[in-house]
């Protein structure tokens, strides 16, 4: 598929995806969606793929719904707009945590509605200090969506999501960062030096153990202890089974840096 709205770069074994609708803040549109997908789709197909690196450009990372997609038809009852959460932002939020590698995102500038919640659905986010975390839907008479009440008590705690989400303020990068939404705030110069430098460290690392790691932990918050003791005993049974596993071990006792194939 030809990406108009997104741009799509493979460097070495790391994926780029960079939202680039930067006149409108990189708001999501359909069309968007579909190349989101595919691109998606080409990371998952790709074995020699060990990294996702995800940024949008201009001064905005993701504004959320494309607004003027959504102005009112006329329509009494309003849009089905829960349509659009499972046909788009659904998938896409599966899409993006069930990836067997990692995804960092890089927040660039501000990141609003379901453009904040895709944020925090990868793995590890960065933020430029400029950057900024918006719940904005309140704003607009809508829920927090694209897995935003999942996300946020989860790594905010109750009273925090709970302040966002309703009263829609921003939120900024070193907030963000203090507060564990995000992993960490950096300047606003060295935002892509270290998301590239991150996603290249990755890319050389197990990558069947970090997707079993995403396994793990994201099934953690509905498990009780036994059920996440037998997940971690099932995961590390196919963990230790790996070329990487047995590299470790060997790197480890020769004394030398382990050098992984991501099998
Ligand atoms: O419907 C469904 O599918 C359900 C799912 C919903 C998911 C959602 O994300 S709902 C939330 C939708 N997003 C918003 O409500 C955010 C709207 N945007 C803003 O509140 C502000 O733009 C920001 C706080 C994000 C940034 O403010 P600021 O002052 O830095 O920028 P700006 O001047 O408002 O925006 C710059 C341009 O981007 C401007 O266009 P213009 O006037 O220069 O031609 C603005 O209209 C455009 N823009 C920003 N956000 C959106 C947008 N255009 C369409 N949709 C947007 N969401």
């Amino acid at each position: 598929m030809p990406y108009e709205t997104i741009l799509f770069e493979i460097r070495e074994a790391v994926a780029c995806i960079t939202l680039n609708r930067p006149e409108k803040l990189n708001a999501f549109t359909a069309r968007m969606h579909e190349e989101l997908h595919a691109a998606v789709d080409e990371v998952r197909g790709n074995g020699a793929l060990r990294a996702l690196l995800i940024t949008g450009s201009g001064r905005g990372f993701c504004a959320g719904q494309d607004l003027n997609e959504r102005a009112m038809s006329g329509d009494p009852d309003g849009p089905d707009v829960g349509n659009a959460l499972e046909k788009s932002y659904n998938p896409l939020v599966h899409g993006l945590r069930e990836l067997g590698l990692p995804v960092i995102c890089a927040v660039n500038g501000v990141a609003a509605g379901a453009g904040c919640n895709f944020a925090l659905t990868a793995d590890i986010v960065i933020a430029a200090r400029s950057a900024s975390f918006i719940e904005v839907f309140s704003r607009i008479g809508l829920i927090p969506d694209a897995g935003g009440t999942y996300a946020l008590p989860r790594l905010v705690g109750a009273a925090r999501a709970m302040a966002m989400s309703l009263l829609a303020e921003p939120v900024s990068g070193e907030q963000a960062a203090s507060w564990g939404l995000i992993w960490k705030c950096v300047d606003d110069d060295k935002l892509m030096s270290e998301a590239h430098a991150l996603a290249q460290r990755l890319a050389g690392g197990p990558t069947r153990a970090y997707g079993l790691i995403k396994q793990a932990l994201n099934a953690s918050p509905a498990n009780t202890l036994e059920q996440q003791l037998a997940l971690e005993a099932k995961l590390q049974r196919q963990a230790g089974k790996t070329a990487d596993f047995r590299e470790g071990v060997q790197a480890f006792l020769q004394k030398r840096t382990p050098v992984y194939q991501g099998r």
